[in-house]
């Protein structure tokens, strides 16, 4: 039931004196061997000798994307490269590339946490798992791989695309687990029913997805097409990878890894804290990282803390899944959208296919947004009225969940792009 089970059901007061002594021994790695860290801390006088409390995690700088960027590639290491074992990259879709590195330590650490995730999630040794994520410089593919191995589960590497050869796989090697982006267990599903092939006579039972925000309507949709139980799982490259945080068989929440990550919710605007429970941007101080340690990381991911106890029994906070995040909100006629959202209402509505897109321009000065759905091939065949009708029903969900007007087009089936890796569904083609 558990991997770690005297950490993961911890209580609060032991798990804060240990998050207290590994974020002092952090801050003296960070303030004795990184350049960036040991001025930010001049500049803001902060003695990191004279660290007592967690509340004095406040007075702190925060670290930005930016900041790996202006320190590319390995500014800010805490340890020499003969000490790191790994070296990743994000790719940057948003701009340049930033690196990260790993110590053999800080290996085994990352391998223990995913195998943490897969534990609460319901895998053991006894699983087949089909690591269908990229393996290469993003972190999916060895994190889950490592984890998996460290179950000691029966790991296949298949890495991510080739659909058809992924379900024939599945099919010989009776893989019990899929693991990757929700956006390609959705495409294999597909692929699946194309192929004639009934899930129902495959062994897999688990699905476990992340590294993209997906909604509980498209979790419904997975679960039902495959006929398996999916779980979320949370992390990002510049503080480990996966294996940050991760859905227990509740399916109600992540607990995040608090003995290796300290988690502040912020208003993105104050940066002070939220009020408890409320959304706001993660911000996350890693407590055990050798090679690549970093200080109140703002990860722009919006997300909320779920105050109730987990009946699992792990004591590990846990928190919303990702509700999207600070730089792929959507201001619309002034009005915050999240393109998650949007996916919830469409996903509910029955005569859809779970496949769209977000086209946002701007005419006039005024903004507009197109919602490319794909709708079931026998409302094509129906009467315009019908077509008409769906239209309106998702025209009319869309405004009352997001208080603006937005036009709907209806597409056959298989027309929008189907994704292997992370998703992009929405297409911003303003000028700010
Ligand atoms: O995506 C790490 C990962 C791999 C997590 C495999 C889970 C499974 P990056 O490529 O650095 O790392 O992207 C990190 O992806 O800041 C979030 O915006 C998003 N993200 C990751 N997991 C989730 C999730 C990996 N479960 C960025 N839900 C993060 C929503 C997620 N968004």
């Amino acid at each position: 039931m558990y991997w770690e089970q005297e950490y993961e059901c911890m209580s609060r007061e032991d798990l804060e004196q240990l998050q207290l002594e590994r974020l002092q021994s952090t801050l003296y790695r960070v303030g004795t061997h990184v350049p960036f860290y040991r001025q930010k801390f001049n500049e803001l006088k902060v003695d990191y000798e004279a660290f007592t409390s967690l509340d004095d995690l406040r007075r702190l700088p925060f670290t930005m994307k930016q900041d790996l960027r202006d320190n590319y590639p390995y500014g800010l290491f805490a340890v020499p490269l003969r000490d790191v074992v790994r070296i990743h990259s994000s790719s940057g879709t948003t701009g340049m590339a930033t690196v990260v590195g790993y110590t053999r330590n800080d290996i085994k650490n990352w391998s223990n946490l995913v195998a943490r995730i897969l534990r609460s999630a319901g895998l053991s040794a006894d699983d087949v798992i089909q690591i269908a994520f990229g393996y290469g410089l993003f972190t999916g593919g060895f994190g889950l791989h490592y984890g998996a191995e460290r179950l000691g589960a029966s790991v296949i590497p298949i890495s991510a695309g080739n659909t058809k050869r992924q379900i024939k796989i599945m099919q010989d090697f009776k893989t019990t687990a899929l693991v990757c982006t929700p956006s390609y267990a959705l495409k294999i599903a597909d692929v699946m029913m194309e192929m004639g092939i009934n899930p129902s006579g495959l062994a897999l039972k688990f699905g476990l997805f992340g590294a993209e925000p997906w909604s509980e309507a498209m979790r419904r949709e997975i679960n039902e097409r495959l006929g398996i139980i999916s779980t979320d799982n949370y992390g990002l490259s510049e503080v480990m990878g996966p294996g940050v945080a991760g859905e227990c068989r509740e399916c109600n929440g992540l607990h995040i890894n608090e003995d290796h990550f300290l988690v502040e919710i912020l208003d993105p605007a104050t940066l002070e804290p939220v009020a408890p429970g409320e959304v706001g941007e993660l911000v996350i101080t890693t407590l055990t990282k050798e090679a690549f340690p970093v200080i109140r990381y703002r990860t722009r991911d919006l997300s909320r803390l779920l105050p109730e106890p987990c009946p699992c029994g792990r004591t590990f906070s846990r928190m919303s899944r990702i509700m999207g995040r600070t730089d792929d909100m959507l201001i619309i006629k002034g009005v915050n959208v999240f393109p998650t959202q949007i996916e919830s209402v469409l996903f509910d509505i029955e005569g859809t296919e779970p496949h769209y897109r977000l086209i946002v321009e701007r005419e006039h000065n005024e903004d507009k947004v197109t919602v490319m759905v794909e709708a079931v091939e026998s409302i094509f065949f129906d009467e315009m009225k019908k077509q008409r009708a769906l239209i309106e029903t998702i025209q009319r969900r869309l405004a009352s969940e997001l208080g603006i007007g937005v036009q709907v087009k209806l597409v056959e089936e298989k027309t929008l792009e189907r994704f292997e890796g992370k998703g992009t569904r929405v297409i911003d083609k303003r000028k700010f």
